[in-house]
């Protein structure tokens, strides 16, 4: 399979995460999300006109992070098989999308690629994205990971929680947050996209 996804963005390492923790085989063509996902080109394969994107050896395509991630896990140990078990860890890729991605992350870009400052910030999103990572705290407080062991919900929610203090939120107070981190990078082979 082909992944398009820019190594800068967490919507996009999550993808791959997953692919190399599962040992699958692929290309990672190299998409930048400021422009290249919005080509003629590109277009024609996803006209949504984001990343990531998948395009299986059969010519299927597939976008939406959570939603490959979901689909290259089935049958791992990263999606457990229970039904139930299975829906809660949906639970947590509809809230990072709906809950998480839509403050922790959009902050971060408006710092980092907009050059936005604390007195600039839009004081609901960063009221949003601290109640995110509030709800995080109170959830792993004594907990290893999300569910009783390492899933894709870690993956798609320590995404852009690593890197929230480069959109200004103050991990210091959340200690079970800062663990659940490396244990993540440690255990899940969590690394790199630093920037947006
Ligand atoms: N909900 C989507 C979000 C995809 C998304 O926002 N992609 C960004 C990069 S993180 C992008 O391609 N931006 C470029 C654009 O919209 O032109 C997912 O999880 O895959």
């Amino acid at each position: 399979m082909r992944i398009y996804g820019d190594q800068l963005s967490g919507n996009c390492l999550k993808v791959k995460w997953t692919a190399d923790l599962l040992g699958l085989s692929y290309e990672w063509i190299e998409t930048s999300a400021f422009g290249q996902s919005r080509t003629p080109e590109f277009l024609a394969m996803h006209p949504a006109g984001q990343v990531p994107v998948v395009r299986f050896d059969d010519g299927r395509v597939l976008a939406q992070s959570n939603a490959i991630m979901r689909y290259l896990a089935r049958g791992s140990r990263l999606l457990p098989e229970d039904p139930f078990e299975q829906a809660r860890v949906d639970e947590w890729l509809f809230w990072e999308q709906n809950g998480h991605e839509p403050f922790v992350a959009v902050v971060r870009f408006q710092v980092l690629a907009q050059k936005q400052t604390a007195e600039t910030l839009e004081p609901r999103l960063v009221s949003r994205g601290n109640a995110a990572l509030d709800h995080l705290e109170t959830v792993l407080t004594g907990r290893n990971f999300l569910l009783n062991a390492p899933t894709i919900a870690d993956l798609a929610c320590v995404a852009y929680t690593r890197v929230a203090e480069e959109g200004l939120f103050d991990l210091g107070p959340r200690p079970a947050v800062r663990a659940w981190i490396a244990r993540c990078e440690a255990e899940l082979g969590v690394s790199g996209g630093r920037v947006r």
